[in-house]
């Protein structure tokens, strides 16, 4: 029993899924297969990130890879994995992805009731310097069976059956709601599997951070400007928070989900939506944020309530900490 015993017993991302299923009598294992797809892209993408960074090197270094061939570039490479991984498992209808205009209907004969929206790599300008990147999903189920169209996945993401992202950082972590909470997995490289790490996960009321673009406050809005001077010279006698901000919006919500705070993507003169999409970046991150006792605004309404017209539109989101999205929402309030 002693605490640094070695552990042998291990609790992996699909023994924890299939536990949760087990409480669903009606369930057949759909989403484990499902998951387990997107478990094996996951995989594949942390490894490729990897090994991105050495050929880099290698090829700073004056030598040219063996075939004498252009890398692909990784977040295409990575779009073709997902893609290929969600129609091969057999559970999936249609996927949208942010690499494609069009969304992908899946075809028949491969065909299951989940619709899946994802951002095969996000933040890949953050790549060459070795910053942390990651990979988006959330996951709708088709109502009945029909043939899908998009209207399938132009839903409010309260509608969503689960979401999650993996972050490619200084370990591999794949951080998952299906609607009873949130988790996180770490990929263990020696075992190629995740365990969990992070049961759980609860996202602390009130943070100490707030995380946002600052170089764009010249054509932010009231609201978000008071609420950004709040953070920096708080009028009730607390601290001033600190600015984190990675640029990589994986990262920056994984911090926010465990040390708490708030991240904002305001929508500004320039950009009244923003920047972030609202399929396939707002919703599964306001999904993990509010399973993790958190809350996800849009300057208007609750994130997840919104419904998107179209599959690659915006919106503004500011989520995190109970308590801290509360003070931008009646910032907001006051001026409507
Ligand atoms: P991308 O999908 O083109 O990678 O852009 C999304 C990324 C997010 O990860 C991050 O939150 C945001 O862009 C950062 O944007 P900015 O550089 O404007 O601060
Ligand atoms: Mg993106």
């Amino acid at each position: 029993h002693s605490a640094d015993a070695q552990r042998t017993d291990l609790m992996t991302i699909t023994r924890f899924v299939l536990n949760e299923q087990s409480k669903h009598p009606e369930s057949r294992g759909d989403f484990t297969i499902l998951l387990n797809h997107i478990v094996l892209g996951c995989k594949f993408v942390c490894s490729s990130v990897n090994k991105a960074g050495l050929a880099k090197l290698i090829g700073l270094a004056g030598e040219t890879n063996i075939q004498g061939e252009e890398q692909k570039k990784l977040d295409v490479l990575s779009n073709e994995v997902f893609i290929k991984a969600l129609v091969s498992s057999g559970r999936t209808c249609i996927l949208v992805s942010e690499e494609d205009e069009d969304a992908i209907i899946v075809e028949p004969s491969k065909r299951g009731k989940y619709c899946v929206v994802f951002d095969p790599l996000d933040g890949s300008s953050n790549i060459d310097c070795g910053v942390s990147i990651g990979t988006i999903f959330g996951i709708y189920t088709l109502a009945d069976i029909h043939e899908p169209t998009i209207k399938d996945v132009l839903r409010p993401g309260k509608k969503m059956v689960a979401a999650g992202y993996c972050m490619y950082g200084s370990s591999c972590t794949l951080v998952l709601s299906t609607g009873a909470g949130v988790n996180g997995f770490t990929l263990d490289p020696s075992l190629g599997e995740f365990i969990l790490t992070h049961p759980g996960i609860k996202i602390p009321n009130k943070g100490k951070i707030y995380s946002v673009n600052e170089g764009n406050a010249k054509h932010w809005d009231g609201p978000t400007t008071a609420y950004v001077e709040k953070c920096k010279f708080p009028e009730d006698g607390s601290s001033p928070k600190s600015l984190r901000y990675i640029g990589s919006m994986v990262a920056d919500v994984h911090r926010t989900l465990l040390y708490g705070g708030i991240f904002l993507y305001p929508g500004d003169k320039k950009n009244p939506n923003g920047k972030l999409r609202v399929l396939y970046e707002v919703f599964p991150m306001s999904f993990l944020v509010e399973q993790a006792g958190g809350q996800s605004f849009t300057g208007k309404e609750r994130a997840l309530d919104l419904i998107p017209t179209k599959l690659h539109e915006r919106s503004p989101v500011f989520l995190g900490s109970y308590d801290d999205v509360e003070e931008i929402k009646a910032l907001y309030a006051a001026e409507a």
